[in-house]
């Protein structure tokens, strides 16, 4: 089996934790390919630098473009902010390197339609960073879902909540900028539930949203790292206007016939990640709630009438998706294991000359509803996703 080179761009938050994805394979998927971590990219040599140090990359470089156009290189990562995922993903599809891009995958729907057109003329593999899929827990709902176990699923309701900007002397920080980020809650963490809806019901027909900023204007930051911020003060202090949504919730009707609620916000007070969903099917219900990711509650109106009720299933078992490659039963795993098994299914589709799920199109049918729910803002209108 050949070693997989990779070349990534971005080394905050997602690149932290796709280095970690990328150190742990070997140790605990020994039987896949071995992702070497050849150079990393950032535009601040000194911070690139340690974090190259840090993460156990074999070099670094200020400069993306001399990774594409390194011939040891197979695959480029990009978690740079979302304003450089296109440009850099054209790149390295006219070098035939293959792309994994995290989410959203582009500012726009045209632009994500550009970048799949782009890697599929190029015959190269492309995947985008739908992280929460990978949750043993998620798993075991989409394989109750698929084999019938739910039934015929009436509803999939959805909710995507924080609360990190709560404070309106946080900093205007690139996640609040729509130049930068595409858009704000909406793309960020609706964009995780559309995944999961499309995952776990399939495609959305109609959508119908509302919207709001509820701090318009913020100081401009002096320092910034993953979610964590200053903001300039005293005599430097300066302003900028916030120009993403800080909540956006939306109605969603499926192929299937399902209806869909979502709600994605970043002031939700005490709600640090709770990223949930439930699902209701005439034979039964799964609930998931991420800040408890191990469990997934189960409910089966088949069940005897004296224990019916949700149960906790924890999907730590040898039954449940990836359980085997870690603890023994009842050992829990965290966050970073989803995008260790999210490399895993990277490396499997490499191997095996498919393209992984999930992949471009994905990251073009989530822009698509996206897209969709704003239109249906502005125009105060259901809109169609085939108009899209
Ligand atoms: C910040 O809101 C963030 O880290 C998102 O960017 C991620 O995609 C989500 O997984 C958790 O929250």
């Amino acid at each position: 089996m050949k070693d997989v080179r990779i070349g990534m761009v971005g080394y905050k938050f997602m690149g932290k934790a796709h280095s970690n994805a990328y150190r742990s394979v070997p140790m605990f998927f020994p039987d896949r390919a071995k992702p070497v971590m050849a150079a990393i990219c950032g535009r601040d040599e000194s911070g690139v630098k340690q974090a190259a140090e840090q993460f156990g990359w074999d070099g670094y470089t200020t400069d993306w473009r001399e990774l594409i156009a390194r011939d040891d290189i197979d695959f480029i990562d990009i978690n740079a902010p979302s304003d450089a995922h296109k440009e850099i993903a054209l790149a390295a599809a006219k070098a035939g390197k293959h792309i994994f891009c995290e989410k959203p995958l582009a500012l726009t729907l045209a632009d994500a339609r550009e970048m799949l057109a782009a890697a599929e003329a190029a015959g190269v593999t492309h995947m985008v960073g739908f992280n929460y899929r990978f949750a043993p827990a998620v798993q075991l709902a989409k394989k109750l879902v698929e084999s019938g176990r739910l039934g015929r699923i009436f509803h999939f309701r959805a909710w995507f909540l924080q609360d990190w900007i709560i404070d309106p002397s946080f900093p205007l920080v690139w996640r609040l900028q729509k130049e930068v980020a595409g858009s704000g809650s909406h793309g960020d963490l609706g964009a995780h539930l559309i995944d999961l809806a499309h995952y776990l019901v399939g495609d959305m027909t109609e959508v119908i949203g509302m919207a709001d900023t509820f701090i318009k204007e913020r100081p401009l930051p002096s320092s910034m790292t993953g979610l964590s911020a200053t903001g300039t003060s005293g005599k430097d202090a300066q302003t900028g206007p916030v120009t993403v949504d800080d909540a956006t919730l939306f109605m969603a009707r499926f192929a299937s016939g399902a209806l869909g609620s979502f709600e994605a916000t970043r002031f939700a007070a005490g709600h640090r990640c709770t990223n949930s969903f439930e699902i209701n099917g005439s034979l039964g219900s799964v609930k998931f709630d991420f800040e408890r990711m191990n469990e997934l509650e189960v409910y089966f109106t088949g069940d005897e009438a004296d224990v019916q009720g949700f149960r906790r299933v924890l999907a730590t078992d040898p039954a449940h998706a990836y359980a085997e490659a870690w603890w023994p039963a009842g050992h829990t795993i965290g966050y970073e294991h989803t995008f260790i098994h999210e490399t895993v299914e990277l490396l499997d589709a490499l191997q095996e000359g498919r393209q992984p799920v999930p992949n471009f199109h994905d990251g073009v049918k989530c822009q698509a509803v996206l897209e969709a729910v704003d239109r249906s803002i502005e125009e105060r209108r259901w809109v169609t996703i085939a108009e899209m």
